[in-house]
């Protein structure tokens, strides 16, 4: 028996990196691997480990996945029941973000540090197309610096135009599995190529039009890093549905509400009408950033976010 990482998932088969020999074999998987508990669309990602076997019918076939350190999932789509997980066993999460072209929301990034904080992947964001932002953005960028500082995120500028920013990311990926996820056209790929231009993943122009990517990147695939790590490109997405989650922990993965939290009238205070709430007044007198309430709010509200456990 053999053990691999999983490096492409193209649907139909898998490409497996070899623990040993670091020789890359293609898969399929047995027809009745499934994972414990999660109703997943696909029961082995972009990062898992596997054991894989000679299948007398020619090839290979992925016969067990091992058990995951962490990993970063979402609902597969919008209302549905099914999760998608999106890459396995990461030392870190870039998510990156643009401020426009296209504009990435705030309750997308938020609903990702949600998850990345509960999955315990630390998470970074990355704010790309830093060479657009010309003073008219000056407020906007100063309000997100501002905003996830308080939150207790790193933040990274970059730019692939003018360079900024990509020898900083170039040292936080070294010697890791990192994944990158964001909208589509934030320049996941793109960055990929400036860490490392050895590597080439496909990029593609933004729309015109809606000022949004293309879908460019339509597999998740692990890039090995001449300096040594992993880089995993992902498609990108539009929603982040939270998947398990039950109401009263959300605010758990919001680490500056936290901070407040202990200070509430009520210990199972939810923040939203009670008298006498620490967060409430901490978001009133701007210590806590109001999109990242608002956001907190839109969590609880979301039905769609219904907490399967
Ligand atoms: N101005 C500017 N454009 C950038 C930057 N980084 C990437 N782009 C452009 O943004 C567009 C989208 O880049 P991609 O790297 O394909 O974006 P992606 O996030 O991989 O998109 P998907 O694969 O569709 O998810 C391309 O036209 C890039 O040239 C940047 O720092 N500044
Ligand atoms: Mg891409
Ligand atoms: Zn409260």
């Amino acid at each position: 028996m053999n053990t691999g990482r999983v490096i492409k998932n193209t649907g139909s088969s898998y490409r497996l990196e070899d623990c040993e020999t670091g020789e890359e074999i293609t898969c399929r998987i047995r027809g009745r691997l499934r994972l414990k508990d999660i109703r997943t669309t696909n029961p082995v990602a972009v990062g898992d480990v596997v054991d894989y076997e000679a299948d007398p019918k020619g090839g290979c076939v992925i016969t067990h996945v091992h058990d995951r350190k962490n990993y970063i999932i979402r609902r597969a789509s919008n209302l549905s029941r099914e999760a998608h997980v999106i890459a396995a066993n990461l030392d870190a999460a870039f998510l990156v973000v643009t401020l426009d072209h296209p504009v990435t929301s705030p309750e997308f990034i938020d609903r990702f540090l949600v998850t990345a904080e509960a999955y315990r992947v630390p998470a970074t964001i990355v704010l790309n197309k830093s060479d657009l932002y010309t003073e008219a953005y000056a407020e906007r960028l100063s309000r997100f610096r501002e905003t996830y500082k308080l939150a207790g995120y790193p933040i990274v500028e970059t730019s692939t135009v003018s360079g900024l920013g990509i020898e900083s990311l170039r040292l936080m990926v070294k010697d890791k599995i990192s994944l990158f996820t964001g909208n589509s056209g934030v320049g996941k790929s793109s960055l990929i190529r400036a860490i490392d231009p050895t590597l080439n993943p496909r990029t593609g122009e933004i729309s015109a039009y809606h000022n949004r990517g293309k879908h460019t990147t339509t597999f998740s695939e692990m890039y090995r890093l001449s300096e040594g790590g992993y880089l995993i490109d992902t498609p990108g997405i539009k929603g982040f549905g939270l998947i398990d989650f039950e109401k009263k922990e959300i605010c758990r993965y919001f680490p500056e509400l936290m901070r407040y939290a202990a200070e509430c009238q009520y210990y199972n205070c939810t923040h939203t009408h009670e008298p006498d709430c620490a967060v409430k007044e901490a978001v009133v007198l701007g210590y806590i950033p109001e999109s990242r309430y608002i956001s907190y709010l839109k969590l609880l509200e979301d039905e769609n976010d219904k907490y399967r456990k």
